[in-house]
């Protein structure tokens, strides 16, 4: 291995490793794995999955494609010879901008987990060459400037095929980039994401995030979810979304053809899942395709409706898309005669109107369309999927009950242990064998050690090692100092209000002034925040205003600051999670219950040992039946009690407000003049005012039982060796949410590969 990054080191740049830059290292490293991921045998059958997805949020490539190579020891035995460390190369990674936040990680960790478990299976999605904004934080307010990511050698690679997707007014010419995805000591898939020639990254000015949108050719594939808050930028999207699956499905139909499969059973060697709405056009493109080669309509309909399977990812009223049937015409008019078709048998066949296709205010549901024509519906945590079959969706279910079933998430252990933990990884492995690697259920063997002092002791070891090289990385990208002895206490997650960081902001305060009239928390207390907001969403960059000031009122104020920080990781993504996650005490799950489909940082922090500080939601659900009552700490209004407040509309915001003292003071202080003095008055008084009048998200419902909740954990914490023992518990118990147990699940229950 040496001698081949020698070799090539030199042929490329002219010198020898000595006299080379971590960048030339890091190139070099990177084509010698894109060499040996192209040398292992292509996954294959004779049914293939293709996985569709607007997002793949696949952070950096390098560690975890050399880990499933196995060559990971060996490249970082090379360098050491020469005194240079792989850690260091891999920093020079740039980590793709092709996600923005857990529906794009799913898909990522289910790529890994399809090749690790040999299925046939690719994935399909778009090349946005500055994909989501990169966060810059200034003046104590989010600031999204552009993130040019791609460099001239990439993981990727250009291929021959091309494809004409066709507009209303003009068409555009496509190119497919391969990115090939190594399983875990296994055969290898690839990730097709597709681009065109015609976009041009000049005309987005600076490093700024505008550009024209009317310039479809220009701007097409430039940006992930550009703003949607005007018409030109809801129109973007349905370019980008039928860019896609117009692609998707000339794709996977000439992949058939070259097979020499017959394209009558085409449901016999391909299904398609539909990650979310963005590619349920796919659905009516794929007819259309079908129909313009001669297939009856009757016919490309059942094909298609065999074929297709959806994942629901959201119950929020304002993430079920629908498209204006004006907007559809302007796009694709192509697609609308058959759109309507779908409508017109629906609206034939079922009386009830909340199921039609096009509503009577001409707008496209592009769920419902997944519903009726897909074969298999299916949420992504057990509440969830209860809660489509029996609220949200319950129209639905009534007609289909045996289309409807539940897929808990899960996350690849190779990834969120293995290369972002290695020293946990190992030490798990001295003590049961390194099985969990590939069989995650293994990992429950550990639980032989729950009352071993010695192990305890070294669990709690690890993460203070872990504390401490987080502490060098924050300090080396932001130049914020942590304290490696406190407790580290972490929300990361994309900013949303039902997501509740306002409540934990909320406790901030309450604590800040707890410490002011002099009850000072044994261990110091780092809370630390890492989330974007939405360019056009106001309240949840009013939430990241208020966390950068209280931030900033706590680091001016000596009294306070030796007990309590409040940090907020600036641009949160996949590198930053590898590195905050394994330092991570106490997980925060807090959105309010039914809300959160199912969440996956609540997976990653349990397999690193941190312990859930959480409501019954989501996931949180699962992991609380795994590790009993003792090993989390869970709060707050139930999701059947949440539901019932919705139903009945008597959630009063300022009913609480003006009767709870302590809420009102907590909540006052976000426009008192300490907070005020630093921050912008006009934010936080918006901010104020959206919480006592509205809060829709019902932050205030459970911010007392909240603060309780977490002053125990910080109690309890108190007792290191029963709080290592409750990591152990949590690590040992959370082999049930590998992703190839989720991945085996949809092969079973939905694929059939
Ligand atoms: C997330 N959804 C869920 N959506 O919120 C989370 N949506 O509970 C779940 O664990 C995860 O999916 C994986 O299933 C999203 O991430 C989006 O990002 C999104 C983006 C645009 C429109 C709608």
């Amino acid at each position: 291995m040496e001698e081949r990054i020698q070799k090539l080191l030199c042929e490329r740049f002219g010198r020898d490793i000595d006299h080379c830059t971590k960048e030339e290292i890091f190139e070099v490293l990177m084509l010698i794995t894109k060499e040996e991921t192209s040398k292992i045998q292509r996954n294959f059958g004779k049914k293939k999955l293709y996985y569709i997805s607007a997002e793949f949020l696949i952070g950096k490539l390098l560690s975890n494609n050399l880990i499933n190579l196995g060559l990971y020891e060996e490249v970082k035995q090379a360098l050491a010879v020469h005194g240079r460390k792989l850690e260091e190369m891999e920093e020079m990674e740039m980590e793709p901008s092709l996600g923005n936040g857990g529906l794009g990680r799913l898909a990522a960790c289910f790529l890994d987990s399809i090749a690790t478990l040999g299925l046939f299976g690719d994935g399909i999605g778009l090349n946005y060459h500055f994909g989501l904004f990169r966060q810059r934080f200034r003046d104590h307010k989010q600031k999204e400037v552009k993130n040019p990511w791609m460099r001239a050698e990439n993981w990727t690679n250009r291929t021959p095929v091309s494809f004409t997707v066709p507009f209303k007014d003009f068409s555009i010419q496509s190119v497919m980039y391969d990115l090939d995805v190594p399983g875990y000591e296994a055969g290898c898939n690839r990730l097709h994401l597709f681009d065109a020639d015609t976009v041009d990254e000049s005309i987005v000015a600076g490093d700024s995030i505008d550009f024209d949108k009317h310039n479809i050719q220009k701007n097409l594939t430039l940006f992930l979810y550009p703003d949607d808050s005007d018409d030109a930028g809801r129109m973007l999207r349905i370019y980008q979304q039928y860019f896609m699956v117009s692609n998707a499905a000339q794709l996977i139909l000439k992949e058939c053809v070259d097979q020499g499969y017959d394209l009558h059973k085409l449901d016999e060697h391909v299904v398609i899942q539909i990650n979310d709405t963005h590619p349920s056009m796919v659905i009516p493109e794929l007819i259309r395709l079908l129909t313009d080669r001669g297939f009856s309509m009757d016919e490309a309909i059942d094909l298609v409706s065999r074929t297709c399977a959806y994942t629901n990812h959201t119950i929020l009223a304002e993430a079920l898309e629908t498209w204006p049937t004006s907007y559809l015409e302007q796009v694709v008019p192509h697609l609308m005669p058959v759109i309507q078709e779908l409508d017109r048998r629906v609206r034939k066949k079922y009386t009830d109107e909340s199921t039609y296709i096009i509503d009577d205010k001409n707008h496209v549901h592009m769920a419902h369309m997944d519903i009726h024509y897909g074969f298999s519906v299916n949420g992504v945590a057990a509440l969830h999927t209860e809660i489509l079959k029996n609220t949200e969706l319950s129209n639905f279910y009534k007609i289909y009950p045996d289309k409807f079933n539940n897929k808990t998430n899960g996350i690849t252990f190779r990834r969120w242990l293995v290369s972002c933990n290695r020293e946990l990884s190992a030490y798990i492995e001295k003590l049961i064998g390194d099985g969990f690697k590939k069989e995650a259920k293994e990992l429950k063997k550990l639980l032989d050690f729950k009352d071993d002092k010695e192990v305890l002791k070294t669990l709690g070891r690890i993460k203070k090692k872990k504390k401490e090289e987080f502490r060098d990385y924050l300090y080396e990208t932001q130049g914020v100092l942590t304290d490696e002895n406190s407790i580290f206490d972490v929300q990361v997650k994309r900013l949303h209000e039902y997501k509740r960081q306002q409540m934990n902001a909320l406790y901030a305060i309450y604590k800040y002034q707890e410490i002011k009239k002099g009850h000072k928390p044994k261990t110091p207390i780092t809370m630390i925040f890492g989330a974007k907001a939405a360019p056009a969403y106001t309240t949840a960059k009013d939430i990241i205003h208020l966390i950068l000031c209280l931030s900033q009122l706590i680091e001016d104020d000596p009294e306070v600051r030796p007990y309590l920080r409040v940090l907020m990781i600036e641009n949160y993504n996949v590198t930053k999670a590898s590195k905050i996650i394994p330092a991570a005490d106490v997980s925060e799950q807090i959105s309010l219950a039914s809300k959160e489909a199912s969440g996956t940082s609540n997976m990653k922090f349990m397999l690193n040992g941190a312990v859930t500080l959480g409501t019954e939601d989501g996931a949180n659900v699962e992991i609380e039946e795994l590790v009993g009552e003792d090993n989390i700490y869970i709060f707050g209004k139930k999701p059947q009690e949440v539901i019932d407040l919705y139903a009945d509309g008597s959630y009063s915001a300022k009913d609480i407000y003006e009767k709870d003292e302590l809420i009102h003071e907590l909540v006052d202080f976000i426009i008192g003049e300490e907070l005020t003095k630093i921050g912008d008055k006009e934010n936080l008084c918006r901010l104020h005012h959206e919480l006592v009048s509205k809060d829709w998200f019902m932050t205030l419902l459970d911010t007392k039982e909240y603060i309780c909740m977490k002053e125990r954990v910080f109690q309890e914490y108190e007792n290191q060796e029963e709080w290592n023992k409750k990591a152990l518990v949590n690590i040992a118990k959370s082999g049930f949410f590998s992703s190839d147990r989720t991945i085996e699940q949809y092969n079973r229950d939905i694929w059939h590969l």
